[in-house]
């Protein structure tokens, strides 16, 4: 099948899936959610189609493989979950670019297999907590995640068990022995490779992040009757403290922080609000700026609270370190990419950073148009796709030939 052929319909599969939703006319598909039931029977099926054996591990994430068992393993893998209101490309575009790449290979004879996975959970939406699907495969996934608690009260564990899985098997999920390399294909989610004119770019290393949540804890009151100065206001505490982060997050090169779900309650027009609780992501590739600075930050909250009677409270979600990939199996993706091909650092997080530390990973970006992500405006280009695709067939191959 040709190139063109292929990337027309990794797009198309793409689109296909963004379908499917739990909220209609939007993208939006969270951590064993209903609609990755559907997901799963149709990227299952193509998985089939493209002789993979095809199983859903105890954490939903779905896995093809294609060869002999018992053959060492190539892993090729990204995320079938999204954010709200997604695009179509984030994580899926990787998983159909992993079996386009093996649908390339009918016919051939290669002396290892490659398992395609679709990771269950990587955003971090439905549990806070991001990456629990490449998690469960290397191992690191522990009993503290299973009883994480979802808005509903609903733990990891019987969400687990609510999709008709066993997380009394989560040992399976664990990489086969003898996979010897990983490789993920993703979008760039920022504008860096639009703005070279370049299609696509090989991931040096990924930045680390925090991830936390604050409690700003004032006191509800009528919002008549309560003089200003009588107020213990949990919003008026938590926007000069955003205001102090953006100021921060500013002042200093590389760093990026994001306030990004905020709750009031109690969440009415006419009421003083007696608690917020407030998201915040903070990114540097250099881990200890990224530490200092989250501690700038907590101590900023606990200042302005203080000066309103405020209590101020935060919880760590994620405290993940930066993460260079590896060396040789970088240089492999070069020597399929072209050598010019722009080295850069992902400033998003990825399941590569969870798989690095296990096996010998390698990341190919393709370009964002507009730079746009997480967002119905996240698109990708047919010849970039194509050029991907082309790359990803090469770089399978270099192994055989012994390279
Ligand atoms: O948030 C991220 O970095 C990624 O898109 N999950
Ligand atoms: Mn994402
Ligand atoms: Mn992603």
């Amino acid at each position: 099948m040709g190139l063109e052929v292929g990337s027309e319909r990794v797009i198309a599969r793409c689109r296909e899936l963004a379908a499917l939703s739990e909220v209609a006319g939007e993208t939006t598909r969270t951590f064993l959610s209903e609609p990755m039931r559907e997901v799963h029977a149709r990227v299952g099926a193509w998985m089939a189609t493209a002789e993979m054996r095809v199983s859903i591990d105890a954490v939903g994430n779905l896995r093809g493989v294609w060869g002999d068992e018992g053959l060492p393993r190539l892993v090729i893998a990204s995320h079938l979950d999204t954010v709200p209101n997604a695009g179509a490309f984030d994580g899926v575009l990787g998983v159909m670019l992993g079996i386009a790449v093996v649908e390339r290979l009918e016919g051939v004879r290669l002396g290892f297999a490659v398992e395609v996975i679709g990771f269950s959970e990587e955003e971090g939406i439905r549990f806070r907590r991001p990456f629990l699907g490449s998690m469960a495969v290397v191992g690191t996934l522990e009993e503290a995640e299973l009883g994480l608690v979802d808005a509903g009260g609903v733990t990891v564990e019987r969400a687990i068990r609510r999709f008709g899985l066993d997380p009394g098997r989560m040992g399976e999920a664990r990489l086969a022995r003898g996979v010897f390399g990983y490789l993920e294909f993703h979008i760039e989610q920022g504008p860096v490779l639009e703005s070279m004119g370049r299609a696509l770019g090989v991931v040096s290393a990924l930045v680390g992040q925090t991830r936390l949540e604050m409690t700003f804890t004032g006191q509800a009151n009528h919002a008549g009757t309560t003089p200003m100065e009588l107020r213990r206001d949990a919003m008026a505490a938590a926007a000069e403290w955003m205001v102090g982060v953006e100021a921060g997050a500013r002042g200093c090169a590389g760093l990026v922080a994001t306030v990004g779900r905020v709750e009031i309650s109690p969440g009415a027009g006419n009421v003083i609000p007696g608690r917020v609780v407030a998201s915040l992501d903070v990114r540097h590739e250099v881990d200890e700026i990224r530490r200092e600075w989250v501690g700038e930050m907590v101590r900023g909250a606990e200042h302005a609270g203080k000066r309103r009677g405020v209590g101020v409270g935060s919880r760590v979600l994620l405290e993940q370190g930066a993460v260079a990939l590896d060396r040789e199996m970088t240089e492999r993706l070069r020597a399929a990419t072209g050598p010019d091909v722009p080295v850069m650092t992902s400033g998003a997080g990825h399941d590569a950073m969870i798989v690095a530390p296990h096996v010998a990973s390698a990341m190919l970006f393709l370009r964002s148009p507009g730079g746009i992500s997480h967002h119905p405006d996240e698109a990708v280009l047919e010849g970039d796709v194509a050029e991907a695709l082309e790359v990803g067939v090469r770089f399978v191959m270099g192994f055989e030939a012994g390279e």
